[in-house]
């Protein structure tokens, strides 16, 4: 790449770029956002035998918004991954999507899946677009599933879908379902679904979303999916956050190019999978992924000690006055609290191999990073579904061995006095929290409690000690 420092940066695209050759996309994302172009493109791109010759190409989807893919396709999938170290900024071109496709386009999306070429389809739709019922089972009473299934099952004849009839699916099972449904009709064979959300046991919220659609629409495609689909587990971590405007300008300065969509990302990255790639992969190992026989440990890991206490920041930083990351952590009392935490969850991840305290002081430094602005307003979003993952287990971890589990409540607390006096929010399920959210006295504690864990509100002991924590929060 060539540095200017002086002269107007050069358009961005792959015919002025120094690039390999576009690969085929045989690799499908559904949620083309900041975080899959830091993760999952990243670690494709490095999983290349030869650079020069890439065989696996990406073919990514945004989740809602279309802006992001109308950019990227005017760059020819180019974009530059700033590697923002807490001194120092390491500058790639990601050149591994060769296809942004807007949410609407689904008839590409579905020709995609149903192309014997096709691999694998990965998902970033965040925790609460899988629209899952308790204990993740598959619940056609959610309005967007239910609509789904309603339009799927009026557009489903003969075994097949019409595809002219079925519209644009509200949900990320129902786009998925179509497409594996004209891959069933074409006879490609299987695929892998990887879900790389974080929700505990991701393969099983996929496949409950997805495998519990198609057998509502139709048994027989409910069997192939059963029969054809594996679906991955997951734990990716790389924080994220989203983009200042001024990296724009850092990559024009830095590179020469007129990038208008450049993804900020810390220097950590990590992929641990589990399952079975029926039509194969890429060699992701060869950049640092991670395939194991059991996922749960460090998925627990990463769960409660990065997104749990990324969570209890959230709302506890922000009662405290805190916009960022790095502001809380550097904060005394909020350190204490992610200690605390941290020493409760750490009680329930013993399976050896876990380095759990090296992970703890990797995580300090990764917080600390003062170049990035992680905003705690981002990470608040869908609480009611986050915390679900992050502080219940630990808490009733802690309530079945005998203990108040108080740093693991405090998480909860801290959303709820976070909360309280809203009127508005940013969550999935901002009707359920807001409809709690009004109730007064101590039954506005349960009934935000209870859109965590039904069974917490009758622990008379966590609901006493969720109260005295929220007085002290406030
Ligand atoms: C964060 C995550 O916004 C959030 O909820 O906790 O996005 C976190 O930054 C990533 O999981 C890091 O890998």
């Amino acid at each position: 790449m060539t540095t200017s420092n002086t002269t107007e940066p050069r358009p961005f695209d792959r015919s002025t770029v120094d690039v390999a050759p576009a690969p085929r996309p045989r690799l499908v994302h559904i949620g083309l956002g900041a975080f899959h172009r830091a993760h999952q493109l990243w670690y494709t791109q490095h999983s290349e035998d030869d650079a020069a010759h890439p065989q696996w190409g990406y073919a990514s989807f945004s989740g809602r918004s279309a802006d992001l893919a109308h950019a990227l396709e005017s760059q020819d999938g180019l974009y530059t991954l700033v590697e923002r170290g807490p001194d120092s900024d390491e500058y790639e071109v990601i050149s591994a999507l060769v296809e942004a496709r807007p949410a609407e386009n689904v008839s590409r999306l579905w020709e995609l899946l149903a192309a014997r070429s096709t691999a694998v389809l990965t998902i970033t739709v965040t925790e609460a677009a899988y629209n899952l019922g308790e204990g993740l089972a598959f619940d056609p009473a959610q309005s967007p599933v239910a609509a789904d299934l309603e339009a799927l099952t009026a557009a489903f004849v003969d075994g097949a879908f019409d595809l002219a009839a079925v519209g644009v699916p509200a949900t990320m099972a129902g786009k998925v379902v179509v497409g594996l449904a004209e891959r069933r009709r074409q006879d490609a064979g299987g695929l892998a679904v990887v879900s790389c959300d974080n929700l505990s046991a991701n393969d099983v919220a996929a496949h409950n979303a997805v495998q519990g659609l198609a057998a509502a629409v139709d048994p027989s495609l409910g069997a192939w999916v059963e029969d054809n689909v594996s679906f991955v587990a997951t734990s990716i971590d790389r924080i994220t956050p989203r983009s200042e405007d001024s990296v724009l300008e850092d990559v024009a300065r830095e590179t020469g190019y007129a990038d208008r969509v450049p993804v900020v990302t810390e220097p950590f990255r990590s992929w641990v999978l589990q399952g079975e790639f029926p039509a194969g992969r890429p060699d992701w190992e060869k950049a640092g992924a991670e395939f194991v026989d059991d996922i749960e440990p460090f998925e627990r890991r990463k769960l409660w000690l990065l997104n749990g206490s990324h969570s209890l920041m959230a709302y506890a930083g922000q009662l405290r006055g805190h916009a960022t990351v790095a502001d809380a952590i550097g904060d005394p009392v909020c350190r204490a609290w992610v200690d605390e935490f941290w020493d409760e969850a750490s009680q329930h991840l013993t399976t050896p191999g876990l380095d759990v305290p090296g992970y703890r002081e990797a995580l300090l430094d990764r917080f600390s990073n003062p170049r990035i602005a992680h905003h705690l307003a981002q990470i608040a979003m869908d609480g009611s579904t986050k915390l679900q993952m992050r502080a219940v287990p630990v808490l009733k971890a802690e309530r079945a061995a005998g203990r108040p589990g108080t740093a693991a409540a405090r998480a909860i607390a801290a959303w709820i006095a976070y909360l309280d006096g809203r009127t508005e929010v940013s969550d999935a399920r901002s009707e359920l929290v807001l409809q709690a959210n009004q109730i007064t006295g101590q039954d506005r504690l349960l009934a935000l409690l209870g859109l965590l864990d039904a069974e917490l509100t009758h622990d008379r002991d966590v609901v006493a000690q969720l109260g005295g924590l929220i007085d002290e929060l406030r």
